[in-house]
C-alpha cells in the first residue's frame, strides 16, 4: 500500500468550478462564455488565494502573539516562477482545478500558460531566495521575504538574425496580476538626500526628498504545514502627486516630474548577476526596500506602541542579508534606534549586531559591492556618518586585539573614498556564511581571511538547496509518481532524505527500466514543448546534454562550445566515423548582462555554431545544438526533467555553489563537472563512480596562475583545440567574416582568465567515458537513479534547518 500524505482539500471539483464562476461574475465581470483562458487564470488564482487566507491570518497572529523569533529574508531578488500550480499543490486543489477547468470548457494548459512569470531576479541568488521562503513556510517557520516589486523584471531575451542577444523589457504587470495584494494602508516613508544638522547636541537628518514605499504582499504557502508566510515586495510611489507651484507656472509636464522620479526607484531590476554597476539608482533601491522593511518589522512586532522596547528587537526577528545588496540595513537600524527611538550608540550597536547575519554568494572580488563615499554621503548623509563611526569603533577594536596597522588598513570598512559593504556586513552582524563547503572554506582562507582570523566564530557554512516541491513534484510528475511507488510513500516531498530508500532499487533492473522510461517520456514531452515554443526539432532518442545558467566567463560556456566545435570537426574530417558517434543534442540556455561584451559574443557564437551544425547534412542526427532563448524558471521546469547529462564546468574556485547542479541530479541527470562549489558535495554524496569529474582543482588553478598562465601553450599543444579555435577565427561560424569573433579569440589566446584552454584536454578526454556509459542504458540509468537517491541532502528544507540551527536560533511556530 502506498501512503499518500499530500495536502488535499475537501472542496470538490464542482465546488471549485463554482468558485471560479463566482469570481468571474462578481469580481471580473465576465461570463464563462465570454471568458478567455487569461480570465479563468485570474479567477482560479483568486479562488485558490481565498482558500489560503485563513492559514495566512493564523500564521501572522501566531507569529506576533507567540514567542517564536521570525526570519526576515532581505533580498533584492526573488525569482519566484509561476505561482498558480504551486499554490494549488499547497492548497490541495490540484485535481479539483484540473477537473473544474475542463468542466468550464477550457484547456488546463492554456489557463496555466496565461500566467506571466514574475522574473524578479537574475539567476541563482534570486532563485535561492524563492526556494528558501518556500522551505521556511513548509517547515512552519514564521518568515517574511522582503524585497522590491520591480515593474520590469529580468529582460526578455531574443536573438536577432545574426544570433546576437536582444534585450526587451519584461512587461510582466500589463495584465491583471492576481497574486500580489497592494496594501496602501501599511505604507512607509523612505527619505533621501539633504543634510545632517545638530539640534540640542543631537544629530538630526533633514532629508531633501522622500518616497512612499507601499507593500505588495504575496502569499507563501507551505507544503503540508498549514502555514502561509508573506513575501512583502515594496513598490515606490510619489507623495507629490502633483507639484502645484510648477503647475501654476503652466509647466504642466514638469509638474509630474517628482512623481515620475520617485516611481523610478522600483521601476527596473538591474540585469547584472555577479557584476555590480555602482549606480546611484541601485543604492536608492537598496535603501528603499531595506528601510521600509525595518520599519515594517517594528510596526508588525510592536503593534500600536509609541515607545516600543526595541532592545528586544533581535528576539522578534532576525534579518538575513542576501549578499551585500541589503547591507545598508546595518547603518539604517543604527539610525532608527538612535535618531528615531533615542537609544544610545552602544545599545543600538548591540541590537543591530544581534539582528543581522550575512550570506556571501561569491568569490569574485568584483562582485562584492563597494560604494563611493561621495555617493552615500549625497544620498544618505546620516548613514555615512554612522559608517564612519562604525569604522572608528572597528579600528579601535582591532587595535585592542593586537592587529597590526597594515592589516587594520586592509580591513577598513570605510577607506575615506569608499565603503566596502561585505566588510560592513561581516563586522556589523553576528554570522557570515558561504553557500557550499568549498566556498565557505575559501571565504575564510582568501576573500575574508583577515576577518576570519580575528572573528573565527562568526564564520560558518550553509550549503544551498532547492525546493523539491517546484523542482521535482511540480516539474517532474512522472518521476514523482515513480519515487512514491518505489518508497511506498509520498512523504519524501517534505522529507527529501527519504530518497535514500531508492538506493536498493538501483539493483532492481525492472525498477531501473521504469526510471529510464520516465526519462524517455520526459524527453518526448520536452521535444514537443521545444517544437511548440521555439519551433525546434529535437530528437528525443538522442542524449539530451544541457548547460543552462547565466552567461559568465567563469562558468565557461566557451569550454562547452569549443568542445562541440571540436566534435563537429572530428566528424567532418572523418577522424571519427559518423556511425561511431553517439548522437547528442546539446541545449544551452543563458542570458548575458546587457553590457557584458565577451558574454554577448559567446551567445552569438553558440547561436552560429548551432546554425552551421544543424544545417550540415554530414552530421545530421549525430550532433545538434539548440539555444532556446529567454531561459527562465518556466523553461527550467520543462527542461531539467528531460536532461540526461548536465554541465557544471566552472573553473574550480569560482562558482560559489551552483543550484542548477542540484536540480539536475534530483531529476536523474548525470553531471559532468569540476571540483567546484556544491559539485564537490554532490559527488561526495552520490559517489565518485556516479559523477563525471574532470579538470584542475583549486590548488592547481592557483599554482598555474602563480607560475604564469599562457593559454597559447595549450592552443599550440592540442591540435583539436587549435582546429576548433581556428574555425572560430577563420569565419566558419560567421559566413567567412573573420572580424566577428576576433575579440573573443584574442581573449582566449592571450588572457583566458578562467583557463578554458588549460582544461580543454581533460574535458574532451572524459567524453569517451561518458559515451561508453551512455551506450549501456541500463547502467547509465542505474547511476542516474543513484544520483536521485543520494541528493536528498540538497533540499532547501535542509538548508533552512541548518540556518535555523547555526545562525537564526529559531524554529517552527508552536
Ligand atoms: C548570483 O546569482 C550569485 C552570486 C552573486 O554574488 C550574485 Br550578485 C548573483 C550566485 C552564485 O554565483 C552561485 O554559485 C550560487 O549558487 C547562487 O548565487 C546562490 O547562492
Amino acid at each position: 500500500m502506498t501512503e499518500i500524505t499530500a495536502p488535499k482539500s475537501a472542496v470538490t471539483a464542482e465546488q471549485f468550478a463554482d468558485e471560479i464562476r463566482e469570481q468571474l461574475k462578481y469580481t471580473q465581470g465576465v461570463t464563462v462564455e465570454q471568458a478567455k483562458p487569461a480570465d479563468v487564470y485570474v479567477a482560479a488564482s483568486a479562488a485558490v488565494r481565498r482558500h489560503l487566507m485563513d492559514s495566512w491570518f493564523k500564521t501572522q497572529s501566531d507569529m506576533v502573539n507567540g514567542n517564536t523569533k521570525a526570519v526576515g529574508y532581505l533580498s533584492a531578488e526573488f525569482l519566484m516562477g509561476k505561482q498558480l500550480r504551486n499554490a494549488l499543490l499547497n492548497a490541495g486543489l490540484t485535481e479539483q482545478f484540473d477537473a473544474a477547468v475542463k468542466e468550464l470548457g477550457f484547456s488546463v494548459q492554456d489557463v496555466v500558460d496565461a500566467e506571466h512569470e514574475p522574473g524578479l531576479g537574475n539567476g541563482g541568488l534570486g532563485r535561492l531566495a524563492a526556494c528558501f521562503i518556500d522551505s521556511l513556510a513548509s517547515l512552519g517557520v514564521p518568515a517574511f521575504g522582503y524585497g522590491i516589486q520591480y515593474k520590469y523584471g529580468i529582460f526578455e531575451q531574443k536573438f536577432d538574425e545574426n544570433g546576437k542577444q536582444i534585450e526587451t523589457p519584461d512587461y510582466w504587470l500589463t495584465n491583471e496580476e492576481p497574486w500580489g495584494h497592494i496594501d496602501y494602508n501599511r505604507d512607509q516613508k523612505v527619505s533621501f538626500g539633504g543634510e545632517v544638522v545638530e539640534e540640542d547636541g543631537k544629530k538630526v537628518w533633514k532629508p531633501a526628498w522622500s518616497v512612499r514605499a507601499v507593500p505588495v504582499d504575496y502569499m507563501v504557502p507551505g507544503y503540508a504545514s498549514g502555514r502561509v508566510n508573506t513575501l512583502r515586495l515594496w513598490t515606490a510611489k510619489s507623495y507629490d502627486e502633483f507639484d502645484l507651484l510648477t503647475f501654476n507656472k503652466s509647466e504642466y509636464l514638469d509638474a509630474v516630474k517628482p512623481q515620475v522620479e520617485a516611481e523610478n526607484i522600483s521601476k527596473i531590476l538591474y540585469p547584472e548577476d555577479s557584476t555590480p554597476q555602482g549606480k546611484a539608482l541601485r543604492l536608492e533601491q537598496q535603501y528603499f526596500f531595506v528601510s521600509a522593511s525595518i520599519h515594517d518589522a517594528i510596526r508588525v512586532f510592536y503593534p500600536g506602541q509609541d515607545k516600543p522596547d526595541l532592545t528586544t528587537f533581535a528576539d522578534k526577528i532576525t534579518f538575513q542579508l542576501n549578499d551585500t545588496h541589503p547591507v545598508i540595513g546595518i547603518p539604517e537600524l543604527m539610525r532608527v534606534l538612535m535618531d528615531e527611538y533615542g537609544y544610545d550608540w552602544d545599545t543600538a550597536w548591540t541590537v543591530t549586531n544581534k539582528t543581522f547575519n550575512y550570506t556571501c554568494h561569491t568569490l569574485l572580488p568584483e562582485a562584492l559591492e563597494v560604494w563611493p563615499s561621495k555617493l552615500i554621503g549625497e544620498l544618505l548623509p546620516r548613514h555615512l556618518e554612522i559608517i564612519e563611526k562604525i569604522q572608528d569603533q572597528f579600528a579601535a577594536e582591532l587595535k585592542a586585539k593586537g592587529v597590526d596597522e597594515a592589516t587594520i588598513k586592509d580591513m577598513a570598512i570605510y577607506t575615506g573614498d569608499s565603503v566596502r559593504m561585505a566588510y560592513l556586513a561581516t563586522y556589523g552582524g553576528s554570522h557570515v556564511n558561504g553557500v557550499a563547503e568549498l566556498h565557505s572554506q575559501l571565504l575564510k582562507d582568501v576573500t575574508l581571511k583577515n576577518f576570519s582570523d580575528v572573528y573565527p566564530d562568526k564564520f560558518t557554512n550553509v550549503t544551498n538547496g532547492v525546493t523539491p516541491r517546484r523542482f521535482v513534484k511540480l516539474a517532474n510528475p512522472r518521476l514523482s509518481d515513480l519515487i512514491t511507488e518505489g518508497l511506498g510513500t509520498d512523504k519524501w516531498v517534505s522529507d527529501l532524505e527519504l530518497l535514500k530508500g531508492l538506493e536498493p532499487l538501483a539493483a532492481d533492473d525492472e525498477f531501473v527500466k521504469k526510471f529510464a522510461a520516465v526519462k524517455q517520456a520526459n524527453k518526448v514531452d520536452f521535444s514537443n514543448y521545444a517544437k511548440r515554443e521555439y519551433g525546434f526539432d529535437i530528437d528525443p532518442n538522442t542524449m539530451i546534454n544541457t548547460m543552462v545558467k547565466r552567461l559568465h566567463e567563469y562558468k565557461r560556456q566557451a569550454l562547452k562550445i569549443l568542445a562541440v566545435i571540436a566534435r563537429y570537426a572530428d566528424i567532418k574530417s572523418g577522424r571519427i566515423a559518423a556511425d561511431d558517434v553517439m548522437p547528442r543534442t546539446i541545449v544551452f540556455g543563458a542570458k548575458a548582462a546587457p553590457g557584458y561584451y565577451l558574454a554577448k559574443q559567446t551567445i552569438q557564437l553558440i547561436n552560429n555554431v548551432a546554425r552551421v551544425i544543424n544545417n550540415d547534412p554530414d552530421v545530421k542526427g549525430k550532433l545538434n545544438v539548440y539555444f532556446p532563448w529567454n531561459y527562465n524558471v518556466r523553461l527550467a521546469q520543462h527542461l531539467i526533467p528531460a536532461a540526461d547529462l548536465d554541465e557544471q564546468i566552472s573553473q574550480a574556485g569560482k562558482e560559489a555553489s551552483g543550484t542548477g547542479n542540484m536540480k539536475f541530479a534530483l531529476n536523474g541527470a548525470m553531471t559532468v563537472g569540476t571540483l567546484d562549489g556544491a559539485n564537490v558535495e554532490i559527488r561526495e554524496r552520490v559517489g565518485a563512480e556516479n559523477f563525471f569529474l574532470f579538470g584542475m582543482t583549486v590548488d592547481e588553478v592557483d599554482a598555474l596562475y602563480a607560475e604564469g598562465y599562457d593559454p597559447k601553450k595549450y592552443y599550440e599543444a592540442d591540435p583539436r583545440l587549435k582546429a576548433a579555435i581556428d574555425m572560430v577565427a577563420d569565419g566558419t561560424f560567421s559566413n567567412g567574416d573573420k572580424t566577428v569573433y576576433e575579440d573573443l579569440v584574442h581573449d582566449w589566446l592571450t588572457k583566458d582568465w578562467f583557463m578554458t584552454l588549460a582544461d580543454f584536454g581533460a574535458y574532451t578526454a572524459i567524453q569517451s567515458e561518458i559515451e561508453a556509459l551512455y551506450a549501456q542504458p541500463l547502467e547509465w540509468n542505474r547511476k542516474a537513479l543513484i544520483n536521485v537517491a543520494n541528493s536528498g541532502y540538497f533540499s532547501s528544507d535542509r538548508s533552512m534547518e541548518d540556518y535555523l540551527e547555526r545562525i537564526w536560533m529559531t524554529g517552527p511556530l508552536k
